[in-house]
């Protein structure tokens, strides 16, 4: 009796690393519009009317970038100036004029024309 020895390879059968590499392009068409602030509130817009010599009542939690839009109902002209020069708006008669609100804290302003008709605006920082 012989012994053959038969051989035992180890087959190990052929690895296939089918990687697959699958490249993903994104063709992001990102248009970039929205604006980069976090969080800051839209800006408001508030009206001060001048009339009979004198400023109407005047808007409350005012901050800083708001928009005040003075209307001169009077037959003479208006100003609205800020004793700390943070504003100073010349309105005509019948018209009205836009301000940005530049600078926070309790401003004191009057019209140049008329050193009686005064009034404190209260601003806010943004
Ligand atoms: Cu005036």
């Amino acid at each position: 009796m012989q012994d053959t020895g038969k051989a035992h390879p180890l087959r190990r059968g052929p690895l296939r690393i089918s990687g697959a590499a699958a490249l993903l392009t994104f063709a992001l068409a990102t248009t970039a519009t929205a604006p980069a602030t976090a969080r800051s509130p839209a800006p408001q817009k508030y009206t001060v009317v001048m009339a009979n010599m004198s400023f109407g009542k005047l808007p409350g939690g005012v901050k800083v970038g708001d928009t005040i839009v003075w209307v001169n109902r009077d037959s003479v002209p208006h100003t609205a100036t800020a004793r700390n020069k943070s504003f100073d708006v010349r309105v005509q008669q019948g018209q009205s004029v836009s301000m940005v609100v530049k600078k926070a804290g309790s401003i004191a302003f009057y019209c140049i024309y008329h050193p009686a008709m005064r009034g404190t605006l209260a601003v806010a920082a943004q």
